[in-house]
């Protein structure tokens, strides 16, 4: 079928906000996207899967700062930097079609427009924000939404905040979006609806505050400068913006908007199905088909995050048990709807059962029985027709149906469940057929060719519709069973399977985890202490005039002697020469940061135009300059070649 015949399919993700490392939650929700994205292509639809980051806000503002570096390079390095966001989805085998970053011109400037015409509508308005801000979350509430007067998503303070502000008419559109989560399948799970109409919609929709002036980290309201657009107007658009609309970076958002789906976390529920809806129908935009708002990973039954210093880095588990045994526990061990406990333990269970002994051992078994009894080809002739094998032979013709109705409602677990209760009954099969035991006579050669076949064609379903959840293992198995068709019309008839197959054995597919060893080692790891954070900056100082500058002697001097001042904790004692003749003495408090002789012969700066003075009883004839960042004081060295008593200028 051509492309443009083809049933068209766009799902999104999160755009994820670069501001600290993703975490197995953040995976969790890319994994399943993935996933669906994948089933759809199985399914002959053409599909386009975004995902991309969020980069606005005052929390990256803030964060770069401390970490000295501008916020675009700040995100940068998150994004596209060795580890970063793109690294992490390639390495997951995340097939998106499109990225956006919120920092790209385009979106800005499209995002520009979108504010602009809302505002024409009269539908953004200019007033006045008093209420409470979370700065991690960059959400405003209002005092009754508070929850113990802390943020209702996170648990953190908020802060008082009052400024000038543009507002959008939330209120204006309270009752159709309150019908549409009511009266349609917009928001799944069901649950959420409950949750958005009784805690949000009927306890009275405000409008919303959609522009800030204490930051500059974000889209620039063109037309009132000091004004930036609110960071979740600027990112909910994106969904619009990476297909073309208000741009001309792209020019598809006619073939793919509205979108199929939205997947989002619970806690991002509110956005995107009041908020967001309630903004596309005042730029008179087609609403997405649906939002499913999935659970979220839990550590010890809280909230994965760094703050709470839990995070499981997913590139280590990556790289511990291969990119598919970590993408199919995810789908596998927790219903996507609700929340799940995350846990090493669980991890490791989920390989060592389903993978190592139930389809790792089923394919290898599988195999090798092939090549040891037919040398690796199954012969043509020999396949006879059994009544007493229909139990897996329905079991896996009726499979595609089966895991079709859970795919459609996004039941990633209870998919895989079909799949592993067909694996289980095929490995049951081998123990009631025991081939070892038909092998023992020439007799038996055509049941045992059928017992082989049958085998090899509930792989071959079972492995074809894995092709979503472990792409790379699907592929594998295929190729070890000689398999040749894995579309979708050939996983739905039983005996797609060439009777005269050729298999190849190979290693293990996912080898056994010693769990108490791996455990040891997994604590060893954790134990590495996390990488300190930047210090802040310090706060900065009032102008100066080039004089005022000048005024400053700055001398290169050399270290002849240094001491520690006795009594004194801080104080090291320098005797430099500064170029004159005549040694100059200076204290300085740096002994907590160096001995005396890693100092003596090194080429250091002092000022020496400051009033001699007495510390500790000895006299100090200037200052030797240090660099200072939080708790850290480096002497500033020069190298050795510049001569003493050379001024800086
Ligand atoms: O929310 N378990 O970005 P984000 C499951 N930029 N999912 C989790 C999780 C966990 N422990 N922790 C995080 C944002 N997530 C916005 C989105 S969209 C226009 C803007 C999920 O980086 C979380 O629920 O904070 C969210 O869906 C996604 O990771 C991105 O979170």
């Amino acid at each position: 079928m051509c492309d443009s015949c083809k049933k068209k399919f766009y799902i999104t993700t999160p755009i994820y906000y670069p501001s600290d490392k993703l975490h197995i939650g953040h995976t969790y929700c890319t994994v399943a996207t993935d996933a669906m994205a994948r089933y759809k292509r199985l399914r002959g639809y053409d599909v386009m899967f975004l995902t991309g980051t969020d980069e606005h806000g005052q929390k990256i503002e803030t964060r770069a700062k401390s970490a000295g570096i501008t916020p675009q390079q700040f995100v940068d390095n998150i994004v596209t930097g060795e580890k970063g966001v793109l690294d992490l989805w390639k390495l997951m085998n995340i097939s998106y079609d499109r990225f956006i970053r919120t920092t790209d011109d385009y979106h800005v400037a499209a995002v520009q427009k979108i504010f602009k015409k809302m505002y024409d509508k009269g539908d953004i308005y200019k007033g006045k924000y008093t209420g409470m801000y979370c700065t991690p979350c960059e959400s405003f509430w209002t005092e009754s939404q508070l929850k113990d007067g802390k943020c209702p998503d996170c648990g953190r303070d908020c802060q008082p905040a009052e400024e000038e502000a543009y507002f959008f008419k939330l209120s204006k559109y309270a009752q159709p979006v309150r019908d549409l989560l009511t009266n349609t399948d917009f928001l799944e799970p069901k649950s959420r609806v409950h949750e958005m109409v009784n805690n949000f919609i009927d306890a009275g929709l405000e409008d919303l505050c959609v522009s800030r002036t204490s930051f500059t980290w974000g889209v620039p309201v063109d037309f009132d400068p000091g004004h930036v657009v609110y960071v979740w107007v600027d990112a909910l658009f994106n969904y619009t913006t990476a297909l073309g609309f208000m741009n001309d970076k792209y020019d598809d958002y006619k073939d793919w908007w509205p979108a199929d789906v939205h997947f989002v976390g619970k806690e991002i529920v509110r956005f995107h199905s009041i908020i967001w809806p309630a903004m596309l129908m005042s730029m008179e935009m087609p609403l997405p088909k649906k939002v499913y708002g999935h659970g979220w990973l839990l550590l010890d039954g809280g909230k994965m995050s760094k703050s709470k210093g839990n995070v499981v880095d997913p590139q280590v588990l990556a790289d511990r048990y291969g990119v598919d045994a970590l993408r199919f526990f995810l789908l596998r061990s927790f219903p996507f709807g609700s929340d799940g406990n995350f846990s090493n333990e669980l991890l490791i269970s989920c390989i060592n059962t389903d993978l190592a002994n139930d389809l790792g051992n089923l394919v290898s078994r599988t195999v090798a029985m092939v090549q040891k009894y037919f040398g690796g080809t199954l012969p043509l002739a020999q396949l006879e027709d059994a009544e007493k094998d229909a139990e897996l032979t329905t079991m896996a013709s009726e499979l595609h149906a089966r895991y079709e109705t859970q795919m459609e409602s996004y039941a990633f677990q209870n998919a895989l469940g079909e799949i592993f209760s067909v694996i289980s009954r095929a490995n049951k099969y081998i123990d009631e057929n025991a081939p070892w035991v038909l092998a023992k006579d020439e007799n038996n050669r055509p049941r045992l060719a059928r017992v082989m076949y049958n085998l090899l064609e509930t792989v071959r379903i079972c492995a074809g519709l894995l092709q979503p959840f472990m792409p790379a293992t699907s592929e594998e198995i295929m190729r070890r069973i000689g398999a040749e068709r894995t579309d979708w019309d050939s996983l739905c008839v039983y005996g797609g399977l060439k009777a005269d197959t050729t298999v190849v054995a190979g290693n293990a597919l996912f080898p056994r985890i010693d769990a108490a060893k791996e455990l040891e080692e997994l604590e060893k790891l954790n134990a590495k202490p996390a990488e300190p954070e930047a210090d802040p900056l310090p706060e900065p100082l009032p102008p100066i005039c080039f004089d005022d500058f000048c005024k400053v002697e700055m001398t290169v001097v050399k270290v002849l002697t240094c001491e520690n001042v006795k009594k004194s904790e801080k104080l090291l004692k320098f005797t430099l020469d500064d170029g004159s003749g005549t040694p100059r003495q200076i204290l300085s408090g740096i002994a907590k940061y160096y001995k005396p002789e890693e100092l003596i012969g090194k080429t250091l700066v002092a000022v020496t135009n400051l009033p001699p003075r007495k510390m500790m009883g000895q006299e100090s004839c200037g200052m030797i300059l240090s660099a200072e960042r939080g708790e850290k004081l480096q002497v500033v060295m020069l190298d050795d070649s510049v001569p003493a008593g050379a001024r800086l200028v």
